[in-house]
């Protein structure tokens, strides 16, 4: 059975390279003004189920031979035009929608591995990356290896002949540690193993990992994508026939589908992608410039700054350095409580990309499901804030930061 509704595989896979740019194809990717009645924006199809105008035509679309739409589990027109814009923007193929970021990550991985498989990842995941992981392994034999993937040796020693995956963020979350993409592709390439990245914490504005030769790109679309902090969404893209045999299996028989109405709101959100991004990036800068010259703080993490340890790397890779910040405040763990406790602007609160600046403690948050041994050897110390810096106007958001430092 093939329940991909027989779409074609994306004609002009790379973004940049020939067509539209990015703005225009946040805008009008994967959606012509509907054919019924001119309605300009996407109508929402919420609908669970489709009708056949024949039994012979339905029992053809079950056996993928007629195109068209079954049952919302297996697509749904509203949420064709949110994969479709994804899988244009990102260069990818095709794209899959999913009801979180978690349910992507999920999918994706258990539709590539077996038993006795493995996934190299980069060293610092997101807490429940890290959870799902552990979860592969210990109910399933599906093993993973932490390495630094930032370096040659240190991957070429961590790889084996079972690993089938190597799955990574870069920026990762929250140390905002870099992996090369293109250094960990051209490996993987060597040995056949896909490269899936977890590209939330950029958007495909400022980050295409496939033009780095990755072969699966992942989002929480709940973060940027979104960008309005209303929605809970995934989204995974890559070759047309990957995509199809998740669509088939780990999409269609877990059943971690996005609803109609969620995937319009995602499209809505698109539309301003660029516009916002460049705002965060900028809004970023200036905040993490501040937050280096303050006195109170003892480290920053942030990609912009030319004194991050992988800045010739970050230049090379993204197109921005986006609007996630990590620091430590000097005074440690109570020092770092202090000072979030006196936030007014900055909301204290997990997530990320949203119009608010945000602000949250990994440890006793986001990364508390990693056990504190395996959270300091990835860097993640008890005194790291991270800070999803939003679009208000910046100087308010240093106001708001500089006041709550004093109290530090
Ligand atoms: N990948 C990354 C890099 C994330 O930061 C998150 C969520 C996910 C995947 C999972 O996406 P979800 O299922 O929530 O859509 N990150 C969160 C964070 O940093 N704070 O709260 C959630």
């Amino acid at each position: 059975m093939d329940y991909s509704q027989n779409r074609q595989a994306n004609p002009n896979p790379q973004p940049g390279k020939k067509g539209p740019g990015l703005s225009t194809k946040a805008i009008h990717a994967g959606h012509q003004p509907d054919p019924h009645t001119g309605s300009l924006t996407t109508p929402i199809y919420q609908t669970a189920t489709f009708v056949f105008p024949t039994t012979e035509e339905g029992g053809q679309r079950f056996a993928g031979h007629a195109p068209g739409y079954i049952y919302s589990r297996l697509g749904n027109p509203t949420v064709t035009v949110f994969e479709d814009k994804i899988a244009e923007l990102e260069g990818a193929e095709a794209g899959l929608a999913f009801a979180s970021g978690m349910a992507a990550i999920s999918a994706v991985l258990m539709a590539l591995v077996k038993t006795g498989d493995n996934i190299l990842c980069a060293k610092n995941l997101y807490g429940c990356s890290y959870g799902f992981l552990n979860l592969l392994q210990e109910r399933f034999g599906i093993t993973y290896t932490l390495a630094d993937l930032s370096d040659e040796m240190s991957i070429r020693s961590a790889i084996t002949p079972e690993t089938k995956v190597i799955y990574l963020e870069t920026p990762m979350n929250p140390t905002m540690l870099l992996v090369d993409l293109a250094l960990v592709s051209r490996i993987a390439k060597e040995t056949g193993a896909y490269v899936v990245v977890d590209n939330t914490f950029l958007s495909p504005y400022l980050q295409r990992p496939i033009e780095h030769g990755c072969d699966i790109v992942i989002h929480s679309a709940t973060k940027y994508i979104c960008g309005h902090g209303d929605v809970i969404a995934g989204v995974a893209v890559g070759p047309k026939a990957i995509m199809d045999e998740i669509r088939m299996t780990t999409l269609k028989d877990i059943g971690g589908v996005l609803s109609p109405f969620d995937s319009y709101l995602l499209i809505r959100g698109l539309k301003t992608l660029v516009v916002r991004m460049d705002r965060h990036c900028e809004n970023a800068q200036k905040v993490a410039e501040y937050l280096e010259a303050h006195p109170q703080v003892d480290r920053v993490y942030y990609p912009g700054l030319p004194s991050y340890p992988q800045y010739e790397l970050a230049k090379r890779q993204m197109d921005g350095f986006g609007g996630l910040i990590s620091f430590e405040v000097k005074g440690g763990l109570e020092a770092g409580i202090r000072m979030m406790n006196a936030v007014k602007l900055c909301q204290r609160a997990v997530s990320l990309g949203d119009a608010e600046t945000l602000i949250q403690h990994p440890a006793s948050m986001t990364h508390s499901v990693v056990p504190a041994d395996e959270r300091a050897k990835m860097g993640i110390s008890d005194g790291l804030i991270r800070l999803s810096v939003g679009i208000e106007d910046v100087e308010d958001i240093i106001a708001d930061l500089e006041q709550a430092l004093s109290l530090s």
